[in-house]
C-alpha cells in the first residue's frame, strides 16, 4: 500500500517513519511512505504558500496554486483518493481504519496549516475528508501520521508473525472490549506483585483470569 503525504514540514514525518515497526514494513516493501513538500510546487519568486482570507478573519489560508500543482503532480503516481485531514471530516475508527488498510488502495494524504486550505482545492480534488478527533491541531501532520499507523497495522505482515491487529484493542476476539491488564518481570515491583494466576503456567486458568479482567 502507498502513502503520498503532501505537507509544508516533511521533516515532521522522517523520524515517525525511520523507527520501529513502519521502518520494518517499508523495508519489507509492505507499504511505501513518500513526502511531497507543497512549498516547492509554488511559482512565486519567494516560495509564498499562504495569504489573508477573503472577507477578512483571523490567520492565513493555504493558497490554491501550490496545493494545486503539487496535488495534480501526486495524482499522475498515484491513483488513489485525496484525503484532507481536517477536525470537519469523518472520524477515524478501528472499523475505518481496517477498511483502508483491506482496500489496500493507496491514498493521497492532504495536511493543512493555518487556517485551512482555498476552499476550492476542496471543490476541484479533494475526494474525502478524514478527523482523528474533536480537537484542533496546529496543523495536518500528527493527524496523518495516526492515519498513516493505524491504516499499516492491519496490512498482512505489517506486526509480525505472533502479533495480529485483531487480537488487539477492541477486536471482537475481545468481545468489542478494550484489554486485560499486562505484566512482565520482575514479580514484584514496589511491593506489587503479579497475580500467582499468571505465573501458574495454567492456561486454562489464564484465559479465565484476563476475560473477567477486560475492560
Ligand atoms: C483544516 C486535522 C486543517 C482546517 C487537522 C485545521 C485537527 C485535525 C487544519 C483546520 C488539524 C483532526 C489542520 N487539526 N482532528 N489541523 O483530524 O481548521
Amino acid at each position: 500500500m502507498r502513502f503520498d503525504i503532501c505537507t509544508l514540514f516533511p521533516d515532521m514525518f522522517t523520524s515517525y517513519f525511520s523507527d520501529s515497526i513502519l521502518k520494518r514494513a517499508k523495508d519489507e516493501g509492505l507499504i511505501e511512505i513518500r513526502i511531497h513538500n507543497i512549498r516547492d510546487y509554488s511559482k512565486d519568486k519567494h516560495k509564498k504558500v499562504d495569504d489573508t482570507p477573503y472577507g477578512g478573519g483571523a490567520g492565513m489560508l493555504m493558497t490554491a496554486q501550490p496545493l494545486y500543482d503539487c496535488l495534480m503532480a501526486v495524482k499522475k503516481i498515484n491513483s488513489g483518493p485525496v484525503v484532507f485531514m481536517t477536525p470537519q471530516g469523518k472520524k477515524l475508527t478501528h472499523t475505518h481504519a481496517k477498511r483502508l488498510a483491506m482496500n489496500n488502495e493507496s491514498l493521497i494524504l492532504l495536511c493543512g496549516r493555518y487556517e485551512g486550505i482555498d476552499q476550492r482545492i476542496r471543490d476541484l480534488l479533494v475526494d474525502k475528508e478524514i478527523s482523528i478527533g474533536n480537537y484542533v491541531l496546529t496543523g495536518g501532520e500528527l493527524a496523518t501520521m495516526v492515519v498513516v499507523d493505524a491504516v499499516s497495522r492491519f496490512i498482512p505482515g505489517v506486526l509480525g508473525d505472533e502479533a495480529s491487529a485483531e487480537e488487539d484493542s477492541f477486536s471482537r476476539r475481545l468481545g468489542g472490549k478494550k484489554e486485560y491488564p499486562h505484566y512482565t518481570k520482575p514479580a514484584i515491583f514496589e511491593g506489587l506483585e503479579v497475580p500467582a494466576v499468571l505465573r501458574s503456567g495454567n492456561h486454562a486458568e489464564i484465559a479465565k483470569w484476563r476475560k473477567e479482567h477486560l475492560r
